[in-house]
This record gives C-alpha cells, structure tokens and sequence, in this order.
C-alpha cells in the first residue's frame, strides 16, 4: 500500500449569485477549504464548506495540523488514522472546527485507500444500491414566490419527486400561506418538504407543522433548535409528518443524543459535521440499531458513495449549482436519480480553473 508524502490545501470562495437566507442565516460566499493528499502518485481529496472567511481560515489550519501527521505513514489504516485523530484533537475537543478537518482528512484517506485498490469506493464498501435517489434544496426565504413555484416547476419537469423549500420566518402563517401556494401550483402528487433551520418555538413550529401537515408537506426539517433534543421531540410526537434533524450535530455522539430520545424520524447527518465517512459509517449503523433512517445532507457528490452502502438510507440532498464547479466531473443525474460514478475512489479532481480563479490562498 502506498505510503502519504505530502499534501497541499487551498482556500476557495465563491460568491453566491445572491445572498441566500435561510431562518438562521444569510449566506453571501461560499468558502471552501480543500485538501489533496499525495501519496505515490495518487491524489485523495476532501472538502469543507464555511459561510466566513475566517472560520474557513481556521479549519484549514486545523486541516493541516491533521494531514501533516499522516505524512509518512501507509493509505491502508484510515480506520486507524481516525482514531489517531481523535486523540490529536482531545485537548480542543471533536466537535465544531475540529470535526470539520478531521471530515476533511478522512474523506481525503478514504479516497486514496479505494484509489489504491482500483476501485471506486461505494464497490469497496459493498453497495445495496447503485443509484441514488435525489432531492433538490432551494425556494430560499427572499425568493419571492412567483420564483420559488417556477423553480420546483422545474425539478418536477426534470423527474425529481420531491423537494425542499426554506421557511422558518419570525411569522410562521407567512411560511404557511407559500406552501399553500405552491402547493396549489404543483398539485398534490409531488412531494414538498420544509426547512425550518432550527428557527421557531416548539409551540411555533407544532401550530406551523399542522397546518403543513394538512398541505401534504412531506418532511418537516429542523423545525427547533437542535440543542433542544426535548422540544425536537414534542414536535415530533404532535405530528403525523416525519421530522428530520442532524445536520447540525457533530459525530455519532451528537447523533446518539437525538437517535436515544427517538428525537426525530429521520436523522440527516452532514458528511463534515459528523467527522467524515468513518463517523458517517458509524451513524448509519446506530440508527439502523434504533431501525430509524438516514438521509444524507449536502456533499451529494461523496456521501452518495457512503449512502450506497446503507440499507436504512433514503434519499439525498442536492443543491444545485453549490459544488458542481469545484470539480472536473460532474454528477450523473438523471430523473432524479444519482448513478455512482466507476472511477476509482471518490471519482473526484478539484478543478484547477476554479483553484485559479477564487483562491483566497496566502
Ligand atoms: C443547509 C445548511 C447549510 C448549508 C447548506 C444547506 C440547509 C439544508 O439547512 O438543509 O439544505
Ligand atoms: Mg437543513
């Protein structure tokens, strides 16, 4: 097995055609941090994404301090490269920026232990599936809804059968009159799920949840905070849709907190956030244990090859436009489906234009 040399990383920000907010946030650029890992002539990759300029800057750092441990030792041992980071990290703790690297890194030794074997990495884990169903995400909260109602118009076109619109507001029978819209618009076979962000009071977010219940509304994410693993499961009990959380937590702790409270129907984890494929591995077998299912968010691209290998996964997220560029390839979706790429590991190259062009190096 190849043995690690060297690495090199890149800070990448691209600015969104608009700011786009959601009930907790506006975002403006997308700041990437980005990892290659060389290891006798094979390259893996990882990625991490960020909202600030600096809390990018700080998780590249983080990156580096990880991958230059790695230097000189053998692809073979990811499972093994992911404890030794968890001790690394022990002092400032695995959760938040920490996660985030240690994501990164790991995604990178994942790459590079499948390249090493010729094989793309959903083959190595042994797949119960070939192609992934998608959904896309949009319909953010200063769309108006003339916008958000073509846009869903055009994923129906496409083939998708569902997607995901923000809501979220300080008055929750706004959110409710813009489902009610679209709702009337796409009629009642597509599936319309909802993304709170975690924004309202449990209180807020049941009186919302009925009314979107009524509407059909399949998927009601976020609706309180996560912190807030009680609340997030009053809402769940007073309600006949399925609750997802899980994006915001960090690693199988943070997921066996929400999964012990049977806190929601479907946990979401985030491929950065959860510590990278080895946590996410882990996730998907804890709730397979509790018979709850997964679903993965963002980093459609990676976590595709991960939710192959999962018998409780359903569909994944897809935002479009977000992730395509940093990469030469770019995803096989059609009708909505997802087909996992034959090229060895993750099947990914950073695309050295978009390195070029909104590299915020130092
Ligand atoms: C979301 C959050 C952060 C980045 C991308 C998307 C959002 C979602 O909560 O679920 O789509
Ligand atoms: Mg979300």
């Amino acid at each position: 097995m190849p043995i690690i040399e060297r690495f090199t990383t890149h800070h990448v920000s691209i600015p969104f055609e608009r700011p786009l907010k959601t009930g907790n946030h506006v975002y403006r650029d997308l700041e990437n941090v980005l990892l290659e890992i060389h290891a006798e002539g094979l390259v893996g990759i990882g990625y991490a994404f960020n909202f600030a300029h600096r809390q990018a800057a700080a998780v590249r750092l983080l990156v580096e301090d990880l991958a230059e441990a790695m230097v000189g030792r053998t692809v073979a041992d990811v499972r093994g490269h992911s404890a030794s980071m968890w001790r690394q990290l022990n002092f400032i703790g695995q959760t938040g920026p920490s996660a985030m690297a240690m994501s990164v890194v790991d995604t990178a030794l994942w790459d590079l232990f499948s390249r090493a074997q010729g094989m793309p990495l959903w083959r190595l884990l042994g797949p119960v599936r070939y192609e992934i169903e998608l959904y896309p995400t949009g319909g953010f909260l200063a769309d108006p809804i003339e916008a958000l109602i073509e846009e869903a118009q055009k994923h129906c076109a496409a083939g998708y059968r569902r997607c995901k619109i923000k809501v979220g507001r300080p008055e929750w029978r706004e959110d409710v009159a813009r489902v009610e819209k679209l709702r009337a618009a796409l009629g009642d076979d597509f599936g319309i799920m909802v993304d709170a962000n975690q924004a309202w009071s449990v209180v807020d977010a049941i009186g919302a949840g009925r009314r979107f219940q009524e509407l059909g509304v399949c998927w009601f994410e976020e609706p309180v905070s996560v912190y807030d693993v009680a609340g997030t499961s009053r809402v769940t009990d007073a309600l006949d849709i399925p609750v997802a959380a899980g994006e915001s937590v960090f690693t199988r702790w943070g997921h066996r907190d929400l999964l012990e409270a049977a806190a929601c129907d479907v946990l979401m984890p985030n491929l950065m956030r959860c510590g990278g494929p080895t946590e996410f591995l882990e996730i998907g077998a804890l709730a397979a244990g509790k018979h709850m299912q997964v679903s993965s968010h963002t980093f459609t691209e990676i976590s595709a090859h991960l939710v192959a290998a999962l018998p409780n996964a359903t569909f994944s997220e897809y935002l479009p436009g977000w992730w395509e560029k940093l990469f030469e390839e770019q995803p096989d979706i059609e009708r909505g489906m997802f087909r996992l790429p034959e090229r060895p590991g993750l099947g990914l190259t950073f695309s050295r234009d978009i390195i070029d062009r909104y590299s915020r190096d130092r």
